[in-house]
């Protein structure tokens, strides 16, 4: 029994919807509404002492880190592989979910909080706001650098930096997948950011690379693509003002 503890528009817990789907698998899933703050639940600390979501549970026993989860559900279901073959093969894949989870998975957090989601918090009360972020165990830190009124020019133009370089990354990467011939876990892991940063507009980073442009549309021709991303997971379905607030965020 597989149950993914996880909201629709997370990148990470759709990561691990794209594995569930390219394996066919059947999962349960569970919501956990972070706008509510469930993830920080005594509950849901228990499960994951991070206190991010996903968690997969596996006959009952949990398993957190969304890159950890896709490449366990893909030895503990081996097929179709989503690994490549050769332990050199592997070790190229891993240096791709290193590095996404590094530096575009931290670093897409910027924009997606600094334009669509800051004004959910900002209208928290501040002896309010200051309970949750202490409540945070990984977070807290990037929580009080973001405030209730946003990130500093400097941190938000370096993150938009550092998305530029993962874009240059699969641009450079020899293709058609970014792990070589065949689509792998790397494949999975990367594309919820493109599409992270086509809904924040930011799709103009790839305006000029044509093979990041054409690796993103590969990826999105799976049907395990429409599979994994229902309604709901897409930023504009879940915020209905985005675009106002994106208007707001560029005047
Ligand atoms: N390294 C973790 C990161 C997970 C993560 O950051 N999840 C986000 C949703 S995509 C979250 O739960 N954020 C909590 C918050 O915004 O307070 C993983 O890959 O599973």
């Amino acid at each position: 029994m597989l149950i993914l503890h996880q909201l629709p528009h997370s990148i990470c817990s759709q990561k691990v919807r794209i594995i569930l789907a390219e394996k066919a698998l059947e999962w349960q899933g569970r919501v956990v509404d972070l706008a509510r703050f469930e993830h920080l639940s005594d509950e849901f600390l228990r499960l994951n002492p991070n206190g991010v979501v996903p968690v997969l549970e596996h006959d009952g026993v949990a398993v957190v880190e969304s890159t950890v989860i896709c490449e366990y559900l893909d030895e503990v279901f081996p097929s179709p592989p989503l690994s490549p073959a050769s332990a050199l093969g592997r070790a190229k894949m891993r240096e791709w979910l290193r590095f996404i989870d590094e530096v575009p998975t931290a670093s897409v957090r910027v924009p997606s909080f600094q334009n669509a989601l800051l004004p959910g918090y900002a209208a928290i009360p501040r002896d309010e706001w200051e309970r949750l972020v202490a409540r945070m165990p990984i977070r807290a830190g990037f929580f009080r650098r973001m405030g209730q009124s946003g990130f500093s020019a400097e941190d938000y133009e370096n993150s938009l930096a550092q998305l530029r370089h993962a874009v240059a990354r699969v641009e450079a990467a020899p293709g058609p997948w970014l792990a070589g011939d065949a689509f792998s876990i790397a494949d999975a892991c990367m594309a919820p950011l493109f599409q992270r940063m086509e809904d924040l507009r930011l799709g103009l980073l790839w305006a000029e690379a044509p093979a990041a442009a054409g690796w993103f549309e590969r990826v999105r021709a799976r049907p395990s693509w429409a599979q994994a991303m229902p309604h709901g997971s897409r930023l504009g379905e879940v915020i209905p003002d985005l675009a106002a607030r994106l208007d707001a965020a560029q005047a």
